[in-house]
């Protein structure tokens, strides 16, 4: 490895030695980056490897909240303004219990590269609160949302930084945050927000786009392998927003979802999650608040197993749409076990970083990574920014159109930047690489800060 390299992750670890995920990102993009710094010795003379794992700026705030009983509470929220060379920040926000600032700077980490990759200009960032959404009524949602956003709002803006939705943050939350954004602003600055309701300047296809991303993703992956995603079958986890886009667009290639997770376990269903019943009972799934996969198998009287995950399963690909650390080296071994081809990661960070190694280095095995295959979300939310700006509404097929073109260029963009390196189909480097030659050259041109 690079010693440059080397000597920030250890440096990162160092420091942070109270941020896991944040380290386990850092040496996974960095290490990555060795033959490329090798190129560059300019890069080390501009310390641009110390100045890119800190973020610009990153603010934490208090949210407090009243429950429908009366009761005050209190959370902690946050911004991670982490990189804005290639455009203003860009990056979702995350409502969910364990969520701390070392997550935080893993997601806005990996956003940097992520955004990158889309070819669009937009820098990277992430967000959030430790508010756990489960069981809460609409309006104790709705009270959080102002809440969090009296905090949040003076630090963003159209050309500034533009949040999104995340785990626990979809479309009804974004209403709530952007109506409290208008409030305070007195201005009809509905590019501040992205993932928002049609009514008021939301992008068709959004809510699609993450899943139907991935499904072009693979479909570059299958391609090249000389396959077709006709009749194949996939394990999916979770049961939110990205794994329903993913279910759906699979139905319609003649693909199946056989398998679904939540915190409870998981569902295998043979026939898959194909009829228009079954898809868009995900979103019922979604929106009740209970986050319980089960419920799924009380349905469609199919198997669940309750507490595991779907990683045992046979399947033609895998595609972990969950958590980060969803997939530990035991899993990672069943997975290899079964002989899966396709180990398409869709979550940010689902893979441990010796989990990831395992996978890669399995015969007849194809790993993709998360920064290029959700890719297809954030590239949806510049796009919903362009529309804003222009006072444009494009079509559901414009939309869809520029989303298959963009993540078939992050496809090639990736086998290129690998190969160009002297490191074969290497996907995982490739995406690591070729996000990071665009933002390094921007912060060279920009002088040092
Ligand atoms: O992880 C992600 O890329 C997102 N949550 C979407 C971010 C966005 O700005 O649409």
């Amino acid at each position: 490895m690079n010693s440059y390299v080397e000597k920030v992750i250890n440096y990162v670890k160092t420091k942070y030695p109270h941020q896991p995920e944040f380290c386990q990102t850092v040496e996974e993009v960095l290490s990555s980056l060795s033959p490329v710094i090798d190129k560059h010795p300019e890069y080390e003379k501009a310390d641009l490897l110390n100045r890119i794992v800190e973020p610009e700026r990153m603010f934490t705030f208090r949210v407090v909240w009243e429950d429908d009983n009366g009761n005050v509470h209190t959370n902690v929220g946050y911004r991670c303004q982490f990189n804005g060379a290639i455009g203003p920040y860009k990056g979702g926000l995350r409502f969910q219990k364990n969520v701390n600032p070392s997550i935080m700077k893993f997601l806005g980490f990996e956003q940097i590269f992520k955004n990158s990759l889309t070819g669009l200009p937009i820098g990277g960032a992430k967000g959030g609160a430790d508010f756990d959404p489960t069981g809460k009524s609409d309006r104790e949602i709705m009270r959080f949302c102002q809440s969090f956003m009296q905090a949040l709002y003076r630090y963003i803006g159209p050309d500034v930084d533009v949040p999104a939705g995340d785990m626990g943050v979809g479309g009804r939350e974004i209403g709530y945050l952007y109506g409290e954004y208008r409030r305070l602003k007195g201005k009809f600055e509905n590019g501040v927000l992205t993932g928002k309701g049609l009514s008021y300047g939301g992008s068709l296809i959004r809510p699609e786009a993450t899943g139907y991303g991935a499904i072009y993703y693979l479909q570059n992956v299958l391609r090249d392998d000389g396959q077709d995603i006709a009749g194949k079958t996939i394990a999916c986890s979770g049961f939110g927003n990205v794994t329903w886009g993913i279910c759906k667009k699979a139905a319609q290639l003649g693909a199946k979802v056989i398998t679904l997770s939540g915190p409870d376990g998981y569902i295998i269903d043979p026939d898959g999650v194909i009829t228009e019943e079954k898809i868009n009972y995900l979103l019922e799934m979604r929106s009740s608040g209970r986050n319980r996969v089960q419920d799924y198998s009380d349905k469609f009287g199919v198997e669940f197993h309750a507490n595991e995950k779907p990683w045992g399963i046979k399947a033609d690909v895998v595609m972990p749409s969950a958590l980060q650390n969803d997939v530990h080296m035991e899993q990672a071994k069943q997975i290899a076990a079964n002989n899966i081809r396709y180990y398409i990661e869709v979550a940010n960070m689902p893979t441990t970083n010796d989990a990831l190694q395992y996978l890669m280095s399995q015969e007849g095995m194809i790993v993709a990574p998360s920064k290029a295959v959700n890719a297809g979300g954030v590239a949806t939310s510049a796009l919903e920014m362009s529309q804003n700006s222009e006072r444009l509404v494009w079509t559901a097929e414009e939309v869809d159109a520029q989303l298959h073109k963009i993540m078939d260029t992050i496809y090639k963009n990736s086998v290129d930047a690998a190969k160009r390196n002297g490191l074969g189909y290497n996907l995982v480097a490739g995406a690591n690489i070729a996000g990071f030659e665009r933002v390094a050259d921007a912060m060279m041109q920009q002088g040092l800060f």
